[in-house]
């Protein structure tokens, strides 16, 4: 399997975030990256090449173009204002206040754009979302173009950012954008199996009146869990998307056992769907020791879910989401892509 990854994702590090009360360094931090790229060179899962760079055209069929046209703004934008550190929202147009009218301060706007003060700004911010976009497209493209597969090891992740809002470490949604981009080059039907412990609220909520787009979701309950909002069993999707939207919300301390048993399921509505493309928004923060996650996965599961993957026979485009853990997260992520290729 063929990997594209970049090193301009490390200008987007020291970025801070708020958790229960206290500012706090990242966890989405770029070694994460790095340790996922050293892996797939020792199991030598296949050659790994820098990303091409992609017009946002295809970010623009899954993003509003003002939210699009935001995000390179925001780091000068904050300097300009004589802040420093990192730039964060603090504010939100939520229940009860104007949500139509984007203001002119970079402090409010960050707020208008963002669902949570999880994805911050630092000076190579931009720089690490535009890479992180352009490997998920040149991903696509190797698997439009009749690579079976392809790993896109992108960092920072996607699958929190909608159409018009980012959160939860998520600017771009990258694998929302490759699937719209397959389906625009040719796949037709598209199924996006969300694998991260995270609900992937973005991609449902861009996909959610869509019949082309089936989106799939396993994840922690979002009663007790990130992203709170979104995520429950009665999503199924509207319209023309109605059935189209499925979410598997499991408790916490979930195991290979129920966990499983969820993906048996996920795969068998998959298949009902018929996709000829499959993205996977790959997300390892299921391990039993991730800092910020409370599944029970071991790395011995990850393989297991490659195999249950490959099995699915489609062509198969991995995107890398979330994974904290970074003494295993190379073991974990390579580990379902090694399962994959090896069943
Ligand atoms: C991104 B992805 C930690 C707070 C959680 C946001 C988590 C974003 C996860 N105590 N903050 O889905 O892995
Ligand atoms: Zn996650």
């Amino acid at each position: 399997m063929k990997t594209i990854f970049s090193t301009r994702h490390e200008g987007h590090s020291g970025q801070m975030e708020l958790v229960a009360g206290k500012i706090v360094p990242g966890f989405e931090k770029p070694v994460r990256a790095r340790y996922i790229r050293e892996r797939v060179d020792q199991v030598r899962l296949g050659p790994v090449s820098e990303p091409d760079e992609h017009p946002l055209d295809a970010a623009r069929r899954v993003h509003r173009d003002d939210y699009l046209d935001f995000l390179p703004t925001v780091w000068p934008r904050w300097t300009e204002s004589g802040h420093g550190g990192s730039a964060m929202p603090f504010a939100w147009p939520t229940r009860g206040l104007r949500g139509d009218v984007p203001p002119k301060a970079i402090e409010a706007a960050l707020g208008f754009y963002s669902f949570d003060a999880g994805a911050s700004f630092v000076e190579g911010t931009w720089e690490a979302i535009k890479s992180s976009y352009d490997t998920a497209l040149t991903a696509a493209r190797l698997v439009r173009d009749g690579e079976r597969s392809a790993f896109a090891l992108c960092r920072p992740p996607g699958h929190h950012a909608g159409s018009h809002f980012m959160g939860g470490y998520c600017y771009i949604n990258n694998a929302a954008a490759a699937a719209q981009w397959l389906s625009d080059n040719g796949a037709g039907r598209v199924t996006i199996l969300d694998i991260d412990y995270h609900h992937g609220n973005g991609t449902q909520e861009i996909f959610y009146s869509r019949g082309d787009i089936q989106v799939i979701n396993l994840h922690a309950d979002p009663l007790m869990e990130y992203p709170f909002y979104l995520g429950h069993a009665d999503e199924t999707g509207s319209g023309a998307g109605e059935g189209a939207n499925h979410n598997y919300p499991l408790p916490f301390g979930t195991g290979w056992a129920e966990w499983s048993m969820a993906l048996e399921d996920a795969c068998a509505r998959l298949a009902r769907f018929s996709p000829e493309v499959v993205v996977v928004s790959l997300g390892v923060d299921t391990f039993e020791k991730d800092p910020i996650s409370r599944f029970r996965l071991t790395s011995g599961d990850y393989p297991l879910i490659g195999r249950r993957i490959a099995a699915l026979n489609r062509a198969t485009l991995f995107v890398m989401e979330g994974g904290y853990a970074v003494e295993e997260i190379g073991i974990n992520a390579v580990g379902v892509l090694t399962g994959f290729e090896d069943a």
